[in-house]
């Protein structure tokens, strides 16, 4: 976009979703300053800093990203740091580097050697611990087991395991010979992982027998086994992970044994040459149509932006223990359990089940253990501890934490204090980190020592995030007015694309406002600049952190025989942010009640997976519809939350099916 252009914003076509103007006033006053000690220690000590690194940031980004990106390790170094043609981004080009190598190899001269890269917990209580080189070790030879099974640069390879090291390891393994890796979560369902396998042209899974979640095994082999059945795909070899030991089909001639295949290879892999623009990973997300988006991330850009967040966000060190309880199916698993903690040297800890299991202190046990520093995790978990009771945190001496994290939808100020209070004994900062799997990375955030932090809000914009809040027309609104989250520059772990779709890629992010990314949230800034994120605006959900299309869910329901017309609406939900509740039309003569609410929940757990399951389903004869035709979501999120309905509803086609739909919840 041209310099004329980003002065005077000039939106292409008229926006077509409005983003309703926020009547809530702020009342959120309280102020958290980092401590004197903490800022001391900090690689950022003061807003002072902040700021001068913000502006070089923004106005010299060449300068600022060009030193950055010397604490890579470069096989070739770049020539140019960037070149933007919208929507188009290249960084750091002529350069050629490998993410492995970044990740392992460069720590094995020094100290770094033999200290533990990962330290890993399974559900039902094992542990192991892998040192830097110990971790590069079992990267080379499983790289050598790709090869081995023909998978060459450029390749994608998908998969599917839980959180055990070997995740890691296969996706450094990819990394290491140029491979492209989309990680599918394992509470996807097998129609889940045949659609991505069949988007990405994927000719090899790796998967294991199961996994562990809750005492119970997840069978994550057999879902594959199911999409892999009609035979669509072009998936010649599956590599299984022993994990439970619980009895799989092993397809003659497909299937082969991961532990078998190691026999035949050795540790020694060299790290292929990348161009900074290579593709580095796809990973799939929900968008506002039905169909889930390959996200394509590259790189040198999205490796750096992973590293120096870890740098100055979570301010890691040679010392800490740090935590991120994300699975590595998310993009935050992606950039901040593996990548940006191991490409800066620091020790990463992974834990394979849920947070209750088998007693509710199961976490704060895991920290007091290891002694975690520095922990990341999700409201939606942190209100599911609130709930549980202190009782559970009291047991456990949590001293050695040092700065909380959160990330995934807004977090409400009372579980901001909670997080402060009780987990973080009142001195640990906490950075409240919003961004999104197409950003790689942490876009608006705290700098710990630095900014003085507000229960709510993400604050301020990381360094290279040109971000505004803007009206239908691309106009900046006015203090505290809700309007769209733009970013008008573009950043080094940007997205580079829709997998295989450049049309959607252009229209989804870069059609709305000319130039601009388009987050698809909408935000309001304070007096003091500070941005507060108040959802989603499109038709995403998000539901305890994790995104869901509402279109993905209702495809799922008119597959279901009895369905004649379905609309999927979030309802705010105490918990989990969010929760689905399905409103459901069906064909003549089909009986409706809390059996067929069931088994279509059931149905939408089977298409999706267990992440996607609705929290209810209600009939009616019809969907409230304008004369149009268009179903007016709006009124069903009402009907939903249990609201009065409010607002036109003089285009309404049929008054009666109002009545009749907030009637019809379930008890
Ligand atoms: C990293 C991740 C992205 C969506 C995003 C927004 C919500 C994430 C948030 C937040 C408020 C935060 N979101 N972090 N909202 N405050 N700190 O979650 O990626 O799964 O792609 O979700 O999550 O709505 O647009 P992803």
């Amino acid at each position: 976009m041209s310099k004329k252009k980003a002065a005077k914003p000039a939106p292409k076509k008229a926006a077509k979703k409005s983003a309703p103007q926020s009547k809530a006033i702020l009342t959120e006053n309280r102020v958290f300053k980092p401590s004197a000690e903490f800022s001391k220690k900090a690689r950022i000590g003061s807003m002072a800093e902040y700021r001068r690194m913000y502006e070089e940031s923004i106005k010299q980004p060449d300068k600022f990203f060009g030193r950055e990106a010397k604490e890579l390790t470069w096989q070739k170094p770049f020539t140019k740091v960037m070149e933007w043609k919208c929507p188009n981004a290249k960084w750091f080009l002529g350069g050629k580097l490998n993410v492995s190598e970044n990740c392992l190899d460069r720590h094995l001269s020094g100290p770094n050697k033999t200290k533990a890269a990962l330290i890993w917990e399974g559900e039902p209580g094992e542990k192991r611990v892998l040192t830097y080189q110990q971790l590069h070790r079992e990267v080379c030879r499983f790289a050598n087991v790709l090869k081995r099974n023909k998978v060459k640069k450029g390749d994608r390879v998908m998969i599917y395991l839980p959180m055990i090291p070997e995740a890691a390891i296969a996706m450094l393994a990819c990394t290491r010979i140029g491979a492209v890796h989309s990680v599918v979560f394992g509470g996807f369902s097998a129609d889940s992982i045949k659609d991505r396998v069949l988007d990405c042209g994927a000719k090899i899974i790796i998967t294991s027998d199961g996994g562990y979640r809750r005492g119970a095994v997840v069978p994550l082999k057999k879902n594959v086994d199911d999409a892999l059945k009609s035979g669509e795909t072009a998936v010649e070899t599956v590599i299984v992970f022993r994990r439970t030991g619980q009895d799989v089909h092993i397809e003659e001639g497909r299937d082969v044994w991961w532990h078998r295949e190691l026999e035949y290879v050795d540790a020694h892999c060299p790290a292929a040459s990348m161009d900074s623009e290579s593709p580095l990973f796809i990973l799939y997300t929900s968008g506002s149509t039905g169909k889930p988006k390959g996200i394509l991330h590259s790189t040198a850009g999205y490796l750096l932006h992973a590293q120096m967040t870890c740098k100055y966000v979570f301010d890691l060190r040679a010392d800490d223990v740090y935590w991120c309880t994300a699975d590595v199916g998310w993009v935050t698993g992606h950039s901040y359990l593996v990548y940006g903690p191991l490409a800066l040297g620091a020790t990463s800890l992974m834990y394979e089940g849920a947070p209750n299991w088998p007693e509710n202190d199961r976490f704060w046990r895991i920290i007091e253990e290891y002694a975690v520093s520095v922990f990341y995790t999700a409201p939606t978990a942190i209100r599911a501890f609130m709930k549980w009771g202190d009782e559970w945190l009291k047991k456990h001496d949590l001293s050695s934490l040092r700065l909380l994290g959160t990330v995934g939808e807004p977090i409400n100020p009372e579980a901001w204090m909670w997080y402060h209070t009780q987990v973080g004994g009142g001195k640990c900062p906490i950075v409240d980190t919003w961004w999104q799997t197409e950003t790689g990375g942490h876009m608006i955030t705290p700098i710990p020592g630095a900014t003085p932090t507000k229960p709510g809000t993400a604050t301020l914009p990381f360094f290279g995030v040109d971000v505004a809040i803007v009206d239908d027309l691309g106009k900046e609104v006015g203090k505290d007015e809700q309007g769209k989250l733009v970013i008008r520059k573009p950043w080094p772990s940007m997205l580079r694309g829709i997998w295989g779709d450049k049309k959607r890629y252009q229209e989804t992010y870069w059609s709305e406002f000319d130039g601009w990314y388009f987050a698809g949230d909408g935000a309001r800034k304070d007096k003091d600049g500070y941005i507060w994120i108040i959802g989603r605006i499109d038709d995403v959900l998000n539901v305890a952190g994790h995104r869901l299309g509402t279109a993905e869910v209702e495809s799922a329901l008119v597959s279901h025989p009895a369905v004649a017309e379905a609309a999927v609406v979030g309802r705010p939900d105490e918990m989990k942010g969010q929760g689905v509740v399905c409103f459901v039309t069906v064909k003549e003569g089909v009986a409706t009640g809390r059996e067929l609410a069931d088994e279509l929940k059931k149905h939408v757990r089977k298409v999706i997976g267990p992440v996607a399951t609705p929290d209810e389903g209600r009939f009616a004869a019809a969907l409230p519809k304008t004369r149009s035709g268009k179903i007016m979501r709006r009124l069903l999120k009402q009907i939903a939350a249990g609201e009065v309905i409010k607002g036109d509803t003089t285009t309404l086609e049929d008054l009666s099916v109002i009545a009749q739909l907030a009637a019809s919840g379930e008890d």
